[in-house]
Formats: C-alpha cells, structure tokens, sequence
C-alpha cells in the first residue's frame, strides 16, 4: 500500500544556483552540508560545480554556477549546456550591495529569458542573502525597505510567474535550511504521506513536537503542537546536527554502545527535553535525524524504532 504511494518517476532532478559572483551561493550549500570550517575561506567558484546526492529517494543533481562575469557570459551562450533541465532555480542576491542590485537584476532577466527559449518553467527562488542577524539586530527597519523595494523592481522588471522570495543568512543556519527545504520538497510529492504518519506519531508518544531532517540539513517533515515549539525546534536542530557530526568523528569504537540501531541523545533545556536520534534506515543509504520534543525524558525507544521502519517504508 505505501509502495504503491511512492512516486511515479526517479529520474534526475537539477537545481541550479545562480546569481553574481561573491553572492554567497557556495557558502550557502556548504551550511547545508554543515562544512563550516570550509565556509571561513570559500574561494570563487571556477565554471560550474556540481555534485549528485539523494533526496528522499530522489536523485539531485545539484549546480553551483560560478558568477563570475567571464562565466555568466559563456553561460548565456550555452544555455543548453548549463540551464537546460532545471527543475528548480536558486538566484541568490547580495542584499549588502546595493550598487550591483542593478546588475543582478540584469542577469536574472538574462536567465529567465533562457529558460522560456528552452521552453521550461521551473521555480526560481530568489535568495536575499547576507540578511544577518545583526542586520536584523540593528539595521532591520533600512534593510527591510531595501528587501522591499528590491523585491518590487525584481517582480516589476522580471516578468516571470514562477518567482518565490527568501531571507536568508550562513549566519543564521536556519534560515539556509527552511529556505533549502522549501525547495527541495517542492521536488518530492510523497512528503504528505509523511506529514501524516509524523503526527500520528506526536499523538502517541505525547509530544509536543517533532521534526525529521536529512544528512543535508534539509527539514523533512514537522509537527508541533503550536509555533513557539516549533520555532524552538527549527533553530535547534542545525545545532544536534553539528554535535552529531562533531561525535561522529570521535573514535566511537571506545564508546559503549547504548542503541544498537538508533543512537538516541538526551538534552534537557529549562522545561523541555529533546531527543534526538540518528535514524538508519537502510544501510548504506545516508542516515535521517529525528528531533522529538517532549515535557518528560522518557521514550519508548520501540516508538523511534516503528517510526523509522514506517519511514523507511514510505522511502524505499
Ligand atoms: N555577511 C555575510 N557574508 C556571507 C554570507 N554568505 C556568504 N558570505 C561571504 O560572501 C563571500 C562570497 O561567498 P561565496 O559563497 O564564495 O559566493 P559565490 O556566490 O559562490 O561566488 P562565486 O563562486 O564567485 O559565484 C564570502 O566571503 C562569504 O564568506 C552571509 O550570509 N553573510
Ligand atoms: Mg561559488
């Protein structure tokens, strides 16, 4: 019955980042795959780089096109080299330079208009990027009015109906990941059946709320039991990531096994507990992650186990 749920096509999606050089594009999928040692001393993208991961079962290939002017231009003269088959488009804009905010603009039209020739309409997801938290600490009301306006010129100049908006920030790593999981889960219809199966599980383990992420940081799945929860949730979960990484390169043979399949965390903060656990759903698939959060510590780990076989269930 799940099986028969499960989508109809596995061919290959693209998502292509595009936008000026220095824009942020690399950073922002190295914050996915939480490399931040690496983000300190990103260097200019030279051509276009891709890599090919999985995405609930789905093949990605992902594109990072360098923005460099040479390359924009050999872009452009070769569109079907380098736009053709998008199913979706990221186009990250600097918001801290104004002055190129013309020039963006420009390329984004450039790129739209590749698209309508190769006769495909995929999403572009605009990117206002470099929006920091101490942006938003101490100069929100100027930015913004600078998003909006920006935001008014692109939809003004750019005419294109598939056009969707973001605020995001390396420095706020959840902004990156709901962004990117809007993204990516536009690709895959099969997340309703999870949806489902996650808050029938937040009714039976009497939780407040849960979120599942893959090894991309990508959310998911979530259900909470209101927003301040959830927003709760979201922000921490880039944080359980790094700290699970951060384990994962100790040399785990000296530690004593406690969940021989699903290794589970415990962390109380003030009147909340969350638990997190490492879900393998098959072996040599990329792991999920399961964040639960609940007012007792206790869990049944035969709960995590039947939501993980569920899952796997649904995705394989
Ligand atoms: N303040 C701030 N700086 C950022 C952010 N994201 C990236 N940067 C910085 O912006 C610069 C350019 O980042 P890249 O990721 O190399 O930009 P890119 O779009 O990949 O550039 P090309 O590869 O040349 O097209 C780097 O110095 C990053 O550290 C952000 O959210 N806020
Ligand atoms: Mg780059």
């Amino acid at each position: 019955m799940l099986k028969y749920l499960q989508d109809e096509s596995s061919e290959v999606s693209k998502v292509l980042f595009t936008g000026l050089d220095f824009a942020g594009k690399s950073s922002i999928i190295l914050t996915l795959k939480r490399e931040f040692a690496q983000i300190g001393d990103v260097s200019p993208t030279q051509g276009s780089q891709k890599r090919m991961f999985d995405f609930l079962g789905k093949q990605i290939s992902e594109w990072d096109l360098g923005g460099q002017r040479k390359y924009r231009i050999s872009y452009l003269k070769r569109p079907n080299d380098y736009f053709a088959n998008t199913s979706v488009a990221i186009y990250v804009i600097d918001i801290q330079e104004e002055d190129r905010f013309d020039e963006s603009i420009d390329y984004l039209k450039k790129v739209v208009k590749k698209f309508e020739e190769l006769e495909i309409s995929p999403f572009v997801h605009i990117f206002f990027h470099k929006y920091d938290p101490a942006i938003v600490q101490y100069h929100n009301d100027q930015y913004k009015n600078v998003v909006e306006r920006l935001k008014e010129n692109i939809k003004e100049k750019v005419s294109y109906d598939h056009l969707d908006f973001h605020k995001t920030s390396i420095f706020d790593i959840s902004s990156i990941v709901k962004a990117m999981s809007s993204v990516f889960l536009s690709l895959v219809p099969k997340t309703v059946l999870i949806d489902t199966t996650l808050q029938e599980f937040v009714n039976k383990t009497n939780s407040k709320g849960v979120i599942i992420v893959d090894d991309n940081s990508l959310l998911i799945s979530s259900y909470f039991v209101d927003d301040e929860i959830k927003d709760l949730a979201e922000d921490s979960i880039p944080y359980f990531l790094s700290l699970n990484d951060s384990f994962e390169r100790v040399d785990t043979d000296s530690l004593e096994t406690i969940e021989s399949t699903n290794k589970t965390t415990v962390i109380q903060k003030d009147e909340n507990y969350f638990i997190f656990s490492k879900l393998s759903l098959k072996k040599e698939a990329p792991p999920y992650y399961l964040l639960l959060i609940k007012d007792t510590p206790e869990y049944d780990k035969n709960n995590i186990q039947s939501i993980s076989t569920l899952f796997g269930e649904i995705l394989y």
